[in-house]
């Protein structure tokens, strides 16, 4: 388009996007016979379905402001160079865990996209009751391999600085989450809103010292610790399912961060759809069996993480850490091995605290999932609310203590059965 940034609308779409020949070979070159809806239901962008020729795409559109929240939160365009460059690099490490992309125009904002047809959104096939075949090991073995691909464990250290500087201009949606995720939830900060019954356990979190010092040796490994490329914003939101299909969308909050940031942002997710089911499926029978379902997830997304970063350690350990030289060439890969394990263990303990706050903010902040806030009953929506509070406080505090995953579904277990605060 090539001209200054302006909004699409559905009315303008098809004149202003005419001569893109990534569109018009897909839909056809009269946009008068196109259809276009906007379907965004994120924070932050434009999303539009376009349609013609029997064809579809998907166009997301930056916008100069925070949707949520209106222009009085301006937000920078850029974030759409962050998310285009971040897209190419999850399908060059994980082969087709993310959409195609067919243009991107960085004066716009704006991203020309395959459409996911005929999925959704994970959290509302969630909300739905409706499971994922192999949802575990598909967003397990993304988390690994981007962790994994992205780091000094694999790429040339001059590639990865280079790329670490590049992701370093994505501030402000790092603002973003070290405020929502790591601070904002521990005191009363002016966006933040709960459920009214949570008033009670809000005050005894915000005056929780131990969880406060946890949040903030979490933010600082956020910030200073530029291990890999992360997704930045891996939720229930940011996958799109069929019954058996699994893709990863929207990593504009890509930045260079911990190992364990993405896995344990989409275990918290997981864990808080577990304590949301009594708001969505009213037969006991079913809503145990989805919820037992959900923790099999959990325990399968870690365990294919486990695996699948063992693997690469094992074939693809060709950056400048822990080289060969050191281990198997002086006939040691043991201890290359204790070294694997000694890193997925620290990987587990910041997988913990990372999904603990994660847990706060999307109750105490001002971000929520629809998985709980669609919960209309709000003594239910509470309840629900506050043994996600609880088991988040436990993860984040007492990360290092955890013997594996299953202590952690153990414990969630205990607190939805109303015992193990
Ligand atoms: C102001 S943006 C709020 C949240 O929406 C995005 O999806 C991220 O999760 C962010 O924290
Ligand atoms: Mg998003």
């Amino acid at each position: 388009m090539g001209s200054q940034y302006e909004p699409l609308t559905p009315e303008t779409l098809g004149g202003r996007l005419a001569q893109i020949g990534a569109i018009t070979d897909r839909l056809g070159t009269d946009p008068a016979s196109w259809t276009v809806r906007e379907v965004g239901d994120g924070n932050l962008n434009l999303v539009f379905i376009v349609e013609g020729g029997g064809d579809s795409v998907i166009v997301k559109q930056a916008l100069p402001y925070v949707r949520l929240v209106g222009d009085s939160w301006p937000l920078p365009l850029k974030r759409a160079f962050f998310e285009y460059h971040a897209l190419t690099r999850q399908a060059a490490r994980d082969p087709g865990s993310v959409p195609e992309i067919f243009h991107f125009d960085e004066e716009q904002a704006l991203i020309v996209m395959e459409r996911l047809h005929p999925h959704i959104i994970l959290r509302q096939q969630m909300m739905a009751g409706e499971k994922v075949k192999d949802l575990g090991k598909v967003l397990g073995a993304f988390a690994a391999r981007t962790a994994f691909r992205g780091s000094d464990l694999s790429m040339s250290a001059p590639d990865r600085k280079a790329d670490v500087a590049l992701f370093a201009g994505n501030v402000e949606l790092c603002d973003i989450t070290e405020n929502l995720v790591f601070t904002d939830p521990y005191f009363n900060a002016e966006l933040n809103r709960h459920t009214p019954e949570l008033d009670g356990i809000v005050a005894e979190l915000r005056a929780d010292i131990d969880l406060k010092i946890a949040a903030q040796h979490l933010k600082r490994a956020f910030a200073a610790r530029s291990e890999t490329l992360c997704h930045g914003d891996l939720h229930t939101g940011s996958a799109m399912v069929t019954a058996d299909e699994v893709r990863v969308i929207d990593p504009e909050f890509a930045f260079y961060g911990p190992l364990g940031f993405d896995v344990g942002m989409l275990i918290g997710n997981y864990l808080m759809a577990y304590y949301a089911m009594p708001g969505h499926i009213a037969d006991e029978a079913a809503q145990s069996d989805y919820k037992h379902w959900l923790l099999d997830v959990v325990a399968e997304t870690w365990e294919t993480f486990r695996e699948e970063f063992s693997t690469l350690w094992r074939t693809e350990r060709n950056g400048m850490l822990y080289p060969a030289a050191l281990y198997e060439d002086q006939g040691q890969g043991f201890a290359a091995e204790q070294a694997l394990q000694e890193l997925l263990h620290e990987i587990f303990c910041d997988l913990l605290g990372f999904a603990g706050v994660e847990m706060h903010r999307r109750i105490l902040g001002l971000a929520h999932i629809a998985e709980l806030d669609e919960i209309e009953d709000t003594a239910l929506r509470a309840a629900c609310e506050t043994k996600a509070l609880r088991l988040g406080r436990h993860l984040a505090v007492n990360r290092a203590g955890f013997a594996g995953m299953d202590a952690v579904i153990a414990m969630a277990r205990a607190i939805d059965e109303g015992d193990g605060r």
